[in-house]
Order: structure tokens, then C-alpha cells, then sequence
């Protein structure tokens, strides 16, 4: 049904974008200075992505619906929303469960390889590996090898995307198994929605199924936050070249792991854990504020903080928070990640170097993960990349059914920058 409706809306989105570059493709819509140049880009409106924005006062808005209107909604509803612009009703979600059910068996080579990984491998490392190895199984790169025509480009690109994202819940939750000696692999559960599915492999204790509403919750936060973050954009890059999405999506991935994008997630959890262990428990607020400068002064970040594109308290903190208020009010590590919210901002304003002193997704999730026994903080990327190859993915398909070409941004050397610094007028 998702082809289906993908069927009658590309015709319509090509039209409607071939117009727009026909009648206005001249016109103006950013300008780049040096410091840009520079300093990556920040504030250059040069791509587009149709299935999110992010307005630095507003935060996540999934194709015109704010993320705080999606929290009780299913991740597979959502991306249903980031590929067509549409939520889908009860028949398409079931139609898309069914299909990605169909899809979700792991080809047995995937845990061979990932045994064969030396046991410290970085759980990024794994994950990305596994979508990485499974190349061999892309439709679009079998169709193209054949010869496709263009325009049907987008067609296999959604067969490979329902298969990697069908697939990854099995992979994320064995690799957790594997690399922290967890046991054996669960297996899914006919039935289940794909969240819950996830939280049943990975073997946390859920009596209250408060586990399984948080991953829901959090593949929801995660899934998409428009093009120009390093993963979507990395992923978009690499899938302009007509890499297949196997190719795009890991690439993205390897972005992902950095500690200044989804890595910031492990990052912050091992601080606040470094701050109970240095104050035995959750500290007055003066020494988090003098612990907050030490981290500062050391010449480190504050992880969790600041954003380049946000100007506000990411609304997908505030969602996180509100699910934590909710649910373990109590919790000492819950109770930090609050109080560093009272703190923290005052302290990046003070300092006066980050452009946004709030606190993005990534301050949030981990306090909430420790409590329900999810302790392996180097394995919380992992959980980002299973929600955000949902984005990843949906980029891939509109991409490549509004024919989006290779990208190739021009860049110059600091020899011309310094000619037109000599020739600009006085
Ligand atoms: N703690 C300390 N310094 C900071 C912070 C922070 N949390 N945020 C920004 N700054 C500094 C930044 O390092 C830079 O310093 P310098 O001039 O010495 O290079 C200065 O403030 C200006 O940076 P901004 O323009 O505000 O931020 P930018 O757009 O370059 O970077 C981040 C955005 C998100 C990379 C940056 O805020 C940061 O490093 N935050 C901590 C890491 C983090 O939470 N990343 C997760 C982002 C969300 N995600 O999930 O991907
Ligand atoms: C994200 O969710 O990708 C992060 O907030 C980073 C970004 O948007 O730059």
C-alpha cells in the first residue's frame, strides 16, 4: 500500500517541482560569507528535504507535524509520514507491519560476521558493519546493473530500504547480546509492533511495558531531523552518487557515531554517572555548577548541550522528560539529568561561547535507558541509528523519486579567499 500511494504521489511531486525550477530556479535563497565557508556551512540554505524541518525556534516538524504531536504515535506510522507527507490509516499500518515482518529475517552470514569482530569492537562498529555486509542483497543495485530507467529509480530504493529497516531491530538487539555477553538471541514475536519487537530481543526485564512505550517513544525522537545533519547528509551524499541505500545508510551511520552528533548520547550518560561517582550521588547545585566549569575549563563540551541549528530546549528533551517524569520520578540519574538542566544552561550562557546553551535529544535518553537496566552506554548510538535510518531511508526515496542529482558543492582554496579579500571594494 506504501508503493501504492507513492505511485500516485511522485507524478504529482515532479510536476510540482519541475514548475518551481522551471518558473523560479533563478531565484535567491542564501547568500555564504567566509565565516560560513569556513564554519561548516551553518546557516546555508543549499539542499532540500521534504520529509522534515527544523526551525531553530521550533524544533522537529515532521512533514507539518511539531514531534510533540507524534509521541503516541507508532514508529511505523511516522515513517510512513516522512515518505508520503500522509499518517497512515489502520489498513496501510497494517499492510506496512506485515511487510516489514516479512522482511525482518537476518541472512545468517550477518552474525558470522559480526562474531568474527574482535569482542571490543565498538557496538557502531557492529551495527554498521551489518548493514554494511548485507550490500549483496540490494534490489537497486540489481535493477540498475540491468538497466533502469530513471524515473523508476525510487522503486528498489523502497525495497531496500523496507529490508534494512525491517531487518535492523534483529540486528541492534543481537549485537547487544553478542557484544555484552547477554546471552542467546530472543527471537521476534509474530504480531508485535516493530518497537516492541525490539525491546522483546533485547531481554530487558518489562513487567510495565514501560520499557517497550520508551522504545517506541524514542524511535518516534529520533527518526528524522531534516537534511543537512552529518548523518542524513552524508547518507544523502553518498546515495547522489547512486550508491544503493545498503552503501548510504552506512555511511550515515559512521556519522552518526561521532561525539559530536548521535555519539553525544553515550557521552552525556557517562557524565552524569562521572558527577554521581565524584559527589557520591546527585550533588547541590553549587558543585554541579563548578563541576559544570571544570568540564568547561578542561577544554571539553558539555555533551547534550547546544545545537547547531536549534535556539530553544529541543522538544524532543522536553518529550523525554515528560516520559521520565511520568515514570521514574525517583530515580537518582533521572533526578541529575533534571537538575543539570537547571544548571547547565546558566553556565554555557555565562561562558558565552555556544550560539544555543539548551539541551538537545541527546541530554535526555541515556538517564532514561539506565533506569530500565540498559547500563551499556557505549551501545546507545545504536538505538539512534535503528530510529534514524528511518529518516535516512525516506531521504533516499524522495530523493530519488524527484531525481535529485550527485551532489558536488563547489569549494575553493584559502588563495582565492585571500584574492577576494585583496579585491573586495573599499
Ligand atoms: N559545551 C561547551 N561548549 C560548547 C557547547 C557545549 N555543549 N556547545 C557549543 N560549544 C562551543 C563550541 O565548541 C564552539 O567553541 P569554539 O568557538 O571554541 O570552537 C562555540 O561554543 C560555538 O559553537 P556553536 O556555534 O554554538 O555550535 P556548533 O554549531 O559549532 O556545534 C554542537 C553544535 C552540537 C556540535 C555543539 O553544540 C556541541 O559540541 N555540543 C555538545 C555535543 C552534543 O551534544 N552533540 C549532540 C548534537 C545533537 N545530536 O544528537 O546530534
Ligand atoms: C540530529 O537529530 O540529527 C541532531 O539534533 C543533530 C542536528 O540536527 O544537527
Amino acid at each position: 500500500m506504501l508503493k501504492q500511494r507513492l505511485e500516485a504521489l511522485i507524478p504529482q511531486w515532479r510536476e510540482e517541482i519541475g514548475k518551481i525550477n522551471k518558473e523560479n530556479g533563478n531565484l535567491q535563497i542564501s547568500t555564504v560569507n567566509i565565516g560560513q565557508a569556513y564554519g561548516g556551512m551553518r546557516g546555508v540554505n543549499g539542499m532540500i528535504c521534504d520529509t522534515s524541518e527544523v526551525p531553530p525556534d521550533k524544533g522537529l516538524i515532521i512533514r507539518g507535524i511539531p514531534v510533540a504531536e507524534l509521541t503516541e504515535k507508532l514508529p511505523e506510522e511516522v515513517f510512513y509520514l516522512l515518505v508520503t507527507g500522509e499518517l497512515p490509516d489502520a489498513k496501510a499500518l497494517k499492510a506496512l507491519q506485515k511487510d516489514l515482518e516479512a522482511r525482518s529475517k537476518v541472512p545468517a552470514y550477518v552474525w558470522k560476521v559480526l562474531a568474527a569482530m574482535p569482542k571490543d569492537s565498538h557496538p557502531m562498529a557492529m551495527f554498521d558493519t551489518a548493514v554494511l555486509v548485507m550490500e549483496k542483497e540490494s534490489k537497486f543495485r540489481a535493477m540498475y546493473d540491468k538497466g533502469m530507467k530513471k524515473s523508476d529509480y525510487w522503486i528498489p530504493t523502497l525495497e531496500d530500504s523496507l529490508d534494512i529497516i525491517a531487518k535492523l531491530p534483529a540486528i541492534g538487539a543481537g549485537i547487544y547480546r553478542m557484544r555484552f555477553k547477554k546471552g542467546n538471541k530472543i527471537p521476534s514475536k509474530k504480531g508485535l509492533d516493530w518497537a516492541a519487537n525490539y525491546a522483546k530481543m533485547m531481554g530487558i526485564a518489562d513487567k510495565t511495558g514501560n520499557f517497550a512505550a520508551l522504545m517506541r517513544l524514542y524511535m518516534v525522537l529520533h527518526s528524522d531531523h531534516e537534511g543537512g545533519n552529518v548523518s542524513a547528509h552524508t547518507c544523502h551524499c553518498v546515495g547522489s552518487a547512486l550508491s544503493d541505500p545498503y552503501y548510504a545508510v552506512s555511511a550515515g551511520l559512521n556519522g552518526l557515531a561521532g561525539p559530536l552528533h548521535g555519539l553525544a548520547n553515550q557521552e552525556c550518560l557517562g557524565w552524569l554517572l562521572m558527577v554521581l561517582e565524584q559527589f557520591k550521588g546527585v550533588p547541590s547545585p553549587e558543585d554541579l555548577r563548578k563541576f559544570s566549569w571544570d568540564t568547561l575549563n578542561s577544554g571539553k563540551v558539555i555533551p547534550g548541550y547546544g545545537h547547531a541549528v536549534l535556539r530553544i530546549t529541543d522538544p524532543r528533551f522536553d518529550a523525554f522528560r515528560a516520559f521520565g517524569r511520568k515514570t521514574m520520578p525517583e530515580d537518582p540519574v533521572f533526578k541529575l539529568m533534571d537538575m543539570v538542566f537547571e544548571i547547565v544552561p546558566k553556565v554555557l550562557v555565562e561562558q558565552g561561547k555556544a550560539k544555543d546553551p539548551w539541551p538537545n535529544v541527546d541530554a535526555a535518553s541515556g538517564a532514561l535507558l539506565y533506569h530500565f537496566g540498559l547500563k551499556e552506554f557505549s551501545y546507545y548510538t545504536v538505538l539512534f541509528s535503528i530510529s534514524r535510518a528511518m529518516g535516512m531511508c525516506s531521504q533516499l526515496i524522495v530523493n530519488r523519486a524527484i531525481g535529485t542529482p550527485i551532489e558536488r558543492p563547489k569549494s575553493v582554496t584559502t588563495a582565492w579567499i585571500k584574492k577576494q579579500i585583496a579585491n573586495k571594494p573599499m
